[in-house]
């Protein structure tokens, strides 16, 4: 069954991935049958997504500078681009929106092209450690350190902290973990409190529960903050969190 309804980034389908028994749950991708309902995937697993983006756009019109780059990495359908290109009014920005999925990257393009907008938008398909951060004043990663490999992490938030000039920012959104296993137990407990009210089943929760384990990892809030400090960047704090998900900002 496809049920269709209508969201910012266009029409898109109800997420039922994991809503009937799988025999073996695979790795979680971010393929084709993904992109299909990412939209609503997103909105309806990670608290706050909305208020993330809108909030994104916002700190685009206090940090873009004239003739900078803007940065969007793990861009996916492009939501935080989208809302960054609405928002900024600084001159002669570039804005590059990078993702290693394939799938995803093209049905970007489409999204992209669909909106009107003074910025140009480069759409790259690449492994975001490999993209050159340079002259950038605003840097998004909205949940994607999360699948980088744990010893990628430091030398990624070390290229971004280089290449953002002075005043510039690195807004950072992940699931967090926490290292007291009780208080850890409740916030995973609230989220899939959360998921079910949203329409997810015990069945769904599980099995993307397992398709995540071997993809995504988490750190703890005071992870990050060490290794956003150790990068040099000079005002570091949580702006936003609920349950296990958080956003920081970062500014250089
Ligand atoms: C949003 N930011 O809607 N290089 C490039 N892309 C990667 C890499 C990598 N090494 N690893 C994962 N990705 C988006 C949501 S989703 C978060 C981000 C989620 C990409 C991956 O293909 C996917 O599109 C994205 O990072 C993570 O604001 O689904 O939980």
């Amino acid at each position: 069954m496809i049920i269709m309804h209508t969201s910012d980034t266009g029409s898109t389908n109800t997420d039922l991935i994991y809503s009937s028994p799988k025999a073996q749950v695979k790795d979680f991708a971010f393929d084709a049958q993904v992109v299909e309902v990412f939209p609503d995937m997103i909105t309806r697993s990670v608290p706050g997504y909305s208020t993330i983006i809108d909030t994104i756009g916002r700190l685009s019109e206090r940090f873009v500078q004239h003739n900078t780059n803007i940065f969007d990495l793990g861009c996916s359908l492009g939501a935080a681009t989208l809302a960054m290109r609405k928002a900024i009014s600084a001159q002669g920005c570039n804005i590059i929106s990078v993702d290693n999925s394939s799938a995803m990257v093209e049905r970007c393009k489409m999204h992209i092209s669909a909106f009107k907008g003074n910025t140009p938008v480069e759409i790259l398909e690449a492994n975001i450690v490999n993209v050159k951060i340079e002259n950038a004043s605003m840097v998004v990663l909205n949940f994607t350190l999360q699948f980088i490999d744990n010893k990628e992490r430091q030398p990624l938030i070390n290229d971004i902290a280089a290449g953002i000039n002075k005043g510039g920012i690195l807004v950072l959104s992940e699931k967090i973990s926490h290292d007291d296993a009780i208080v850890d137990e409740h916030l995973v407990d609230l989220h899939h409190d959360f998921k079910k009210a949203n329409g997810y089943s015990e069945l769904e929760v599980a099995q993307k529960r397992s398709a995540l384990e071997n993809v995504m990892r988490t750190d703890s809030v005071e992870k990050h903050i060490q290794r956003l400090k150790k990068a040099g960047f000079s005002h570091v704090s949580p702006w936003f969190q609920c349950f296990n998900f958080i956003s920081f900002i970062a500014i250089k």
